[in-house]
């Protein structure tokens, strides 16, 4: 009986594709996904540039080994590179950062040697895996509330202790810097400052090099798409308003008997006894007023709102010739005239730019040519995204000018993504902001009705990335997330098979 159920499915990113194939395999046969846009895969988001695949969403497979199941599935539709799925590949651990060989650029336009950078470099990582130590269970008073005041102050403090000139104290400042700038992108934070020191920890890492899709991200969610049957996604057809609790005194006598309503913004009304919400955190912070009905309880828009979910965004650059050197993997570019430790700039209007930490090198050049990826995050990166191409391509020339001493260089070509303004997703991932624990992250996950109701249970589960407590903010985390709703449903319906119900 459980598996004439209907199940709708809102939103065909990775979380609601892994839920529908789940259910699927599992002989459930009334499972319907509706997609907002006209494209499956959400933020993993693929484009041909100049006759390349490049990422405007996703990047890499973050800890590439056994236990991640998006690298298991990539590697079963036979998408990875030979290198990739090496065993030696799979138990390179790194702790969530690769060690990419560094070009290292200042902005009076020296390149200055890794020899000089270095020291600077080994005390912001010491740093910041210290403030990865902080137990959550550990009721301890904290040094700070913030990884980036904890990494600030610590940092202050080993400044100032040593005896050293100023500017070899300066460029140590501008280091850190940058990668806490860096650190901003790889949190999707605006500041790190907003992030949760307590919590910073409970992001779990995977062994494995971080790897790349040669054909691109999205090339996963075309197999994925293909497994499952064909016309069980619904394009374009965004939600407006999922009724739960439902008795609605318009629909058919068959509709009836179901007690969940998607109203969609095209008129349509499907019928459901289960919803699988899986929107970013973004949108629902947006939405979430309306998009339920009756509203979600109190406590659960409490850790919709505390939670943080911020901005990351790419600028592509493709050049006639290599500015950097042959073997160099990511360029950092140091402001020397911040006069403090910060991850913010002053004036968004005149120095967003200055938010930008950098590039990674694409590569392999055989395959990409001379192109960088410029990564920026927070407000200015937001700020970014309204700014016409021809102000972008200018300001990213001068940068680009003002950095390499070279006052000809021009990029051929200059391409950027827009997360913040995407109407679907409103930023790029979630965070762990201050005051947040993984009880909002446990919030967020409960189903509704809440536990104790007399209603028909698990009308409305949430999944995404946003509900994943060690994975947040990553691809296998948002499919991870959407088996364990999946599951959920499964085990409510046949208990015996599946006793844990939540195994993520
Ligand atoms: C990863 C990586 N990566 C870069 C950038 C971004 C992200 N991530 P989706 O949003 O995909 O799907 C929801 C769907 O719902 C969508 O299609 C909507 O259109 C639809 N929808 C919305 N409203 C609707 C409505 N009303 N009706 C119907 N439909 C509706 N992850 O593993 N490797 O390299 C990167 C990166 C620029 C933007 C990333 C990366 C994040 C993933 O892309 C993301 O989590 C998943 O794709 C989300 O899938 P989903 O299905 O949940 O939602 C210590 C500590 C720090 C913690 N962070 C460290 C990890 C670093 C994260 N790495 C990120 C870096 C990059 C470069």
């Amino acid at each position: 009986q459980g598996l004439d159920s209907h199940i709708v499915i809102v939103g065909c990113g990775i979380s609601g594709l892994g839920a529908a194939m789940r259910l699927v395999q599992h002989g459930f046969h009334k499972v319907r996904i509706v997609e907002a846009t006209g494209r499956a895969g959400g933020r993993i988001k693929t484009t041909l540039w100049g006759g390349k695949f490049v990422e405007i969403g996703a990047n890499w497979i973050h800890g590439p080994c056994q236990e991640n199941p998006v690298f298991r599935l990539a590697c079963d539709y036979h998408l990875l590179d030979e290198k990739s799925m090496t065993e030696e590949n799979q138990s390179i651990d790194v702790e969530g950062h690769p060690p990419f060989v560094p070009n290292w650029f200042t902005s009076s336009g020296q390149k200055v040697s890794v020899g000089m950078t270095e020291p600077a470099s080994m005390l912001y990582m010491k740093l910041l895996q210290e403030s990865q130590e902080f137990s959550v269970e550990d009721q301890e008073v904290l040094p700070t509330s913030s990884v980036g005041e904890f990494i600030k102050c610590k940092a202050k403090q080993a400044l100032d202790e040593e005896q050293v000139d100023k500017t070899t104290k300066d460029l140590k400042q501008a280091v850190i810097n940058t990668l806490l700038k860096a650190e901003c992108c790889v949190s999707g934070t605006h500041s790190m400052d907003d992030v949760c020191l307590r919590a910073f920890g409970m992001y779990k890492t995977l062994p494995g090099l971080d790897c790349t899709f040669p054909g691109g991200y999205e090339g996963l969610i075309r197999c994925m798409a293909q497994d499952l049957p064909k016309d069980i996604v619904s394009y374009n057809k965004p939600v407006k308003c999922i009724h739960w609790n439902c008795t609605d005194q318009n629909s058919s006598s068959s509709e009836k008997r179901l007690p969940v309503l998607v109203e969609c913004e095209d008129g349509e009304k499907i019928p459901a006894d289960h919803v699988i919400l899986t929107v970013s955190l973004g949108f629902l912070k947006r939405n979430h007023k309306t998009l339920l009905n009756p509203e979600i309880p109190p406590h659960k828009v409490q850790s919709i709102q505390n939670l943080g979910f911020g901005t990351n965004n790419k600028i592509f650059l493709e050049f006639e010739e290599p500015f950097w050197d042959p073997d160099c993997e990511i360029i950092f570019f140091l402001w020397e005239d911040e006069p403090e430790l910060t991850d913010v700039v002053s004036n968004l209007d005149i120095f967003w730019m200055k938010k930008l930490f950098g590039f990674t090198v694409m590569t392999p050049a055989e395959r990409y040519g001379h192109v960088l990826c410029g990564w920026i995050a927070g407000h200015e990166s937001e700020h970014m995204e309204t700014l016409s191409q021809v102000e972008l391509e200018c300001t990213i020339t001068r940068l680009i000018r003002r950095f390499t001493g070279n006052p000809t260089i021009t990029p051929k070509r200059v391409l950027r993504s827009q997360w913040y303004h995407d109407p679907y997703t409103y930023g790029s991932y979630t965070y762990i902001a201050k005051g947040c624990s993984g009880q909002d992250i446990d919030n967020l996950v409960e189903p509704l009705p809440l536990k104790g109701s007399q209603s028909k249970p698990l009308q409305v589960l949430f999944g995404g990335e946003a509900t994943n407590r060690s994975f947040f903010s990553t691809v296998h985390g948002a499919l991870l997330a959407g088996w364990r709703e999946a599951e959920r449903l499964i085990s409510h319906y046949a208990p015996s098979t599946f006793p844990e119900a939540c195994s993520s």
